[in-house]
């Protein structure tokens, strides 16, 4: 397991390189260029200032998250050939910089959905939650103004240019059914996947958050049968899944150990979070520890033991703790103490693989 933390970028993070450095086991940085809008190809420039940055810490720049797919490529237009062919040359870029895994999702119009970004748990700190039932009232664009309202810092996936064309987007939606998403993400896999393999980059789709649709939109990356149905549109080692236990696990029926099991060799990146799912269908983020939490994260990290998992893995969200002022999800502590916890599960099973085959060997 190579243990990564996601980092925003210099201005545009409140946790700092130094920082992160000082995590034990992290050997890297997951990262993006946030203000390029999706679609476009993106600066050897500024790829390269990133490079620059995280080589004077000694972090490596292996796992981008992630590069935005256009929404008329998950549309299915025909000015979707412009959009794959930068994508095309953005992979050939970050190959030169030494990146292995992309990291992307195939969400129409939203990335993750959330209804309050800071609601607190009964210790006192506070956590990204769902409420079901004023998901089902709220209409979309009210949501987007309530979460938008303190942008000091941009959300991913909630980008200023994403959301500018928003009743448009729900109008050109309309017709779009799961099937036709399922056909225009095969077409951009079958275009994306040989040149992802040239450049010796693996493809990493990470799965609808949460994994159910939401305002009528339509969402495929799921559940076990749907991931199954994915790997096999263009089936190739570099077609993977960013394993996301926090966005599977909001739905009780994902057993998301099991999915580690019989998916291993397609996952190239772990995302390991923690939710409560409570009885009403709603959900909150919380610690990564097992026992405060709805997701069997032990059995999820043993499930990756087991597999000789040496893929990517970062702490996906964190609560805010402490007092920390930060990105909603994205403070510095709360996703340190999940790196602690996540180590200290695999070095004890290290441990323990060590002593049995000591064992065996007497
Ligand atoms: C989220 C997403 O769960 C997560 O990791 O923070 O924004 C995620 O980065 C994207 O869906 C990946 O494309
Ligand atoms: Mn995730």
């Amino acid at each position: 397991m190579r243990m990564v933390f996601r980092w925003f970028g210099h201005g545009n993070d409140t946790v700092t390189l130094d920082q992160i450095k000082q995590i034990p086991g992290v050997e890297g940085i997951v990262w993006a260029l946030h203000d390029i809008p999706a679609g476009e190809e993106w600066p050897m420039e500024q790829i390269l200032e990133t490079r620059k940055m995280a080589d004077h810490y000694g972090l490596n720049i292996e796992v981008v998250e992630s590069v935005n797919v256009h929404e008329d490529i998950k549309l299915g237009l025909s000015t979707r050939e412009i959009y794959i062919e930068n994508y095309k040359r953005t992979i050939e870029k970050l190959a030169q910089v030494g990146v292995k895994v992309i990291c992307y999702n195939f969400m129409p119009v939203f990335d993750w959905i959330r209804t309050d970004l800071c609601k607190e748990l009964e210790d006192g700190s506070t956590a990204l939650f769902y409420e079901k039932e004023k998901i089902d009232k709220i209409e979309p664009l009210e949501l987007v103004r309530n979460l938008t309202k303190n942008p000091e810092l941009t959300m991913p996936g909630w980008e200023p240019d994403r959301l500018k064309h928003l009743s448009n987007l729900f109008e050109a939606y309309k017709d779009v059914s799961e099937e036709d998403l399922w056909n225009n993400l095969k077409y951009f896999l079958e275009q994306i996947i040989p040149v992802a393999e040239e450049n010796d980059i693996k493809m990493a789709i990470h799965p609808d958050d949460p994994p159910w649709p939401v305002f009528g939109l339509p969402r495929i990356i799921t559940n076990r049968e749907n991931i199954s149905r994915f790997l096999k549109l263009v089936d190739n080692p570099y077609n993977g899944v960013t394993l996301c236990s926090g966005s599977l696990g909001a739905n009780p029926d994902n057993n998301v150990a099991e999915m580690v099991r019989e998916f291993a060799d397609r996952i190239p990146f772990a995302h390991i979070r923690n939710v409560r799912i409570y009885e009403n269908g709603d959900f909150i983020e919380t610690s990564h520890r097992t026992s405060d939490g709805s997701v069997d994260i032990v059995d999820i990290v043993k499930a990756y033991h087991e597999n000789g998992f040496s893929g990517y893995a970062r702490p996906d969200h964190g609560r805010h703790i402490w007092g920390e002022k930060c990105r909603p999800g994205y403070g510095l502590y709360d996703r340190a103490l999940g790196i602690m916890y996540l180590w200290g599960i695999w070095d004890a099973l290290e441990r323990a693989k060590r002593e049995a085959n000591h064992a065996g060997n007497e």
